[in-house]
């Protein structure tokens, strides 16, 4: 057993805490070593534009057994691994859901002792950091990356040239050690290019899009607003695919691998489309190795699988021909063959490669070439292949599958509420950890008061010290004793945050007009907006605008206080998740591909509200209708409203008083003399003039049905109840789950 003290080389008492987290860094990496990796003939090769991979000194101890005894040997020495997690940076490398669930899978890749690398890029600055300032949201870049000791992330001697943008780039590959839980390691494997240049950042998140040289991997995303922004994304796509393909070819080659059989050697996963380029670069190397590009097509597709998340037509991503041709040159033959190819085949147009404007649909590529195409929850693939993707679905019925997403439990329960994980493990033993089926014996104890109350118990601590974080970063009063009623999530329309604002904003009112709730509820936020997309940074500012409203009037603010958290990300999530009592799931049924803040909810003990998208459907089904609270819209019924333009959300403003009385509010003298009036306006006419996303229809039922949720709180024995049953019928949603389905049915490692 390893010592911290020897790699201090002096007591632990006199060393700092960047001296301690430098030894504890040597530390894991000695004993990554000493278990190795998970090796094999084949492999597989996760390729994502984002790995959301959060803080990893709590979690690598856990997964490798050491945590208990280096918190003692910490705690002896009068330090703690909280401060020295306060002092480690979270790794910036996503954005939402889709990079928390590569990052998830690569853990559970590991855990399971499948050979698994993830491969992206290491971007400097990351996505941003979000700061708020008078009530709006500015983004700084993100400098996540000490270059130095205090890394989890090494430099690597592996270069490959790729021609992008008319230059010839040497790249770097950069590693950071995957631990499995009690197993074998894996690999995050980064590309970067050593020129990239921070100073040219100027302005907050500002910098020449030209340069490639020195942009190229500053940020994850780079505002797409304009061309060069756009062009630049096609740059990160391409390098990255590119230095993957070189990858999987390389290290096939060096086990042996003849090219004709690469299938023997590599399963190539492609989340979503970012990572589209390496059909085609595979294509091209191994066309290049002698193999005819006949055979290459049959290898790739036998090779490659492809994830679609999203349903929303603005991310399948599409190209104009003209950015390729000044990006990748050398990819458009190809791909005007592959087009070709499919054309000869198939005459439907919504299937074709390139479209009538010469715009070459990413996705297209991804399911003509890949084996497999799955959707991320049951609903989300069913609408795949009844609707989104249906012509696709007509060719190729056998491809489409589902593979309901997944989260890992050692980050989001083990290390992130240890106090729930203790009393869970005093119970049923420690074995759910590994096996999350394991869970479900907890179901006994929904009818044993001694667990109830420690139930509660833990709940109210996670909650007072939730409370306590927040007073200390953002200076905002929180009552512990509050219902804590939380939506974190991007910040995106059709996730609805607005809905949930004019709930509050219909409270605000009913506590004038004197009936109050029964006890206090404090509404939290966490969300990022992209820098470009201005009605959800009109959302924000509305939230930040309606949260000092609230408590700034005497009258209010004992019974309703809104927070918008800054800045969050994962290291928030770990805090904010095991204090929650109701999850709000309600995005507009049809449009959540799955979610999976839902399940991590779920798992610390927080009761959903949501609508029937995504998997909360399959949540609903699990732990039955006495333990959700579900409302809305189905997404047929949205669906349908689409196809005939039959929504008109003017209509519904003008007939019910209580909804337009919340939509006014938004432009009334309380929010116009603390907000901004250009802004506030500009949402309160999005809302009446559109409402895209169909909140009004839902407004009513939603009221209701929190409603019901916050009068079913006030029974808290039938309260823990709930709680207890949405813990133990988590198991379903564990990634080790997801990622077993993944190789059993995709990749055969
Ligand atoms: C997200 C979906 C979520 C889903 C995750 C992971 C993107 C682009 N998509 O519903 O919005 O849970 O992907 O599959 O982040």
């Amino acid at each position: 057993m390893k010592k911290l003290c020897d790699y201090t080389q002096k007591p632990l008492s006199e060393s700092s805490d960047l001296e301690l987290f430098n030894a504890l860094l040597n530390l894991v990496s000695d004993e990554v070593k000493d278990r190795g990796y998970n090796e094999g003939k084949k492999k597989v090769y996760y390729i994502s534009a984002e790995f959301l991979i959060g803080k990893l000194l709590s979690n690598n101890l856990i997964n490798l057994g050491i945590y208990g005894e280096i918190k003692e040997e910490l705690e002896a020495a009068g330090k703690s691994i909280a401060e020295l997690e306060e002092f480690e940076h979270e790794p910036s490398l996503g954005n939402g859901g889709l990079g928390r669930l590569a990052a998830c899978f690569i853990d559970s890749m590991a855990t399971l002792g499948l050979p698994a690398d993830g491969v992206g890029l290491a971007y400097h600055c990351g996505l941003f950091k979000q700061n708020f300032v008078n009530g709006r949201q500015y983004e700084t870049p993100d400098y996540w990356l000490t270059w130095g000791t205090e890394s989890w992330m090494r430099r690597t001697d592996k270069h490959y040239d790729i021609e992008v943008g008319g230059y010839k780039l040497r790249s770097t590959m950069y590693e950071i050690d995957v631990t499995g839980y009690r197993s074998k390691c894996g690999r995050l494997r980064l590309f970067d290019i050593d020129s990239i240049d921070e100073r040219l950042i100027k302005n907050r998140i500002q910098f020449d899009k030209g340069d490639l040289l020195k942009n190229l991997t500053l940020f994850l995303y780079p505002d797409d607003s304009d061309e060069a922004g756009r062009l630049l994304r096609v740059y990160q796509e391409y390098f990255m695919s590119a230095n993957a393909a070189q990858l999987i070819l390389e290290e096939a080659e060096a086990k042996g691998s003849n090219i004709h059989d690469l299938y023997d050697y590599a399963a190539v996963q492609i989340n979503d489309t970012h990572p589209t380029f390496v059909i085609p670069e595979l294509i091209r190397l191994m066309t290049a190795r002698g193999i005819t590009e006949e055979e290459a097509y049959e290898i790739v597709t036998k090779v490659c699988a492809y994830t679609n998340h999203t349903i929303l037509a603005e991310a399948l991503e599409k190209w104009p021909r003209y950015y390729l041709e000044k990006a990748v040159p050398h990819m458009l033959p190809i791909i005007d063959r592959m087009n070709a190819y499919i054309a000869g085949k198939y005459s439907e147009p919504f299937v074709q490669i390139i479209d009538r404007d010469n715009k070459i649909h990413m996705a297209n590529i991804d399911i003509h070439f890949s084996h497999m195409v799955n959707g991320v929850a049951r609903l989300h693939t069913e609408i795949l292949k009844a609707s989104e993707l249906k012509p696709f679905y007509d060719i190729y019925p056998d491809k489409f599958h589902n593979k309901t997403n997944g989260i890992t439990f050692r980050r989001w329960l083990r290390a992130s509420n240890h106090e729930l994980s203790d009393i869970i493990s005093a119970r049923i033993g420690k074995d759910w950890i590994k096996d999350a089926d394991e869970l479900e014996k907890l179901l006994p104890y929904a009818d044993d008061d001694q667990f109830l109350t420690e139930l509660l118990e833990v709940k109210r601590g996670k909650k007072a010290a939730f409370a306590a974080y927040v007073k200390r970063h953002q200076g905002i009063e929180v009552n512990p004793e509050a219902v804590f009623d939380v939506q974190s999530k991007r910040l995106h329309e059709y996730k609805r945050q607005q809905l949930n604002l004019l709930w509050a904003i219909n409270l605000y009112h009913e506590i004038k007009s004197g009936h109050r709730p029964v006890r206090p509820v404090t509404l939290f936020f966490g969300a990022k907006a992209a820098p470009a997309y201005v009605t959800a940074k009109d959302i924000i500012h509305a939230i930040i605008t309606f949260g000092e409203v609230v408590r700034s009037d005497s009258e209010v603010a004992p019974w309703l206080n809104v927070v918008m958290l800054e800045n969050y990300n994962v290291s928030m999530a770990e805090k904010l998740i095991p204090a929650a009592d109701i999850s709000e799931q309600i995005s507009l049924a049809s449009k959540e591909a799955s979610g999976t803040g839902n399940m991590k909810f779920m798992l610390n003990g927080a009761v959903t509200l949501g609508t029937m998208d995504g998997a909360n459907v399959e949540i609903c089904e699990l732990v039955g209708e006495d333990n959700i609270f579900t409302f809305g819209k189905s997404s047929d019924e949205v669906i349908r409203a689409y196809a005939e333009h039959s929504y008109n959300a003017y209509h519904y403003y003008e007939s019910n008083p209580r909804l337009r009385a919340a939509v006014d509010f938004l432009v009334g003298h309380e929010m116009l003399c603390r907000g901004d009036e250009g802004v506030l306006r500009r949402l309160h006419g999005e809302l009446i003039g559109k409402d895209w996303f169909m909140t009004f229809p839902d407004f009513e039922d939603y009221c209701a049905k929190k409603a019901a949720a916050l009068a079913a709180y006030e029974d808290r024995r039938a309260w823990a109840k709930k709680m207890t049953v949405n813990i133990a019928k988590a198991g379903y949603f564990s990634s080790d789950r997801t990622i077993k389905q993944y190789n059993d049915d995709v990749w055969g490692v």
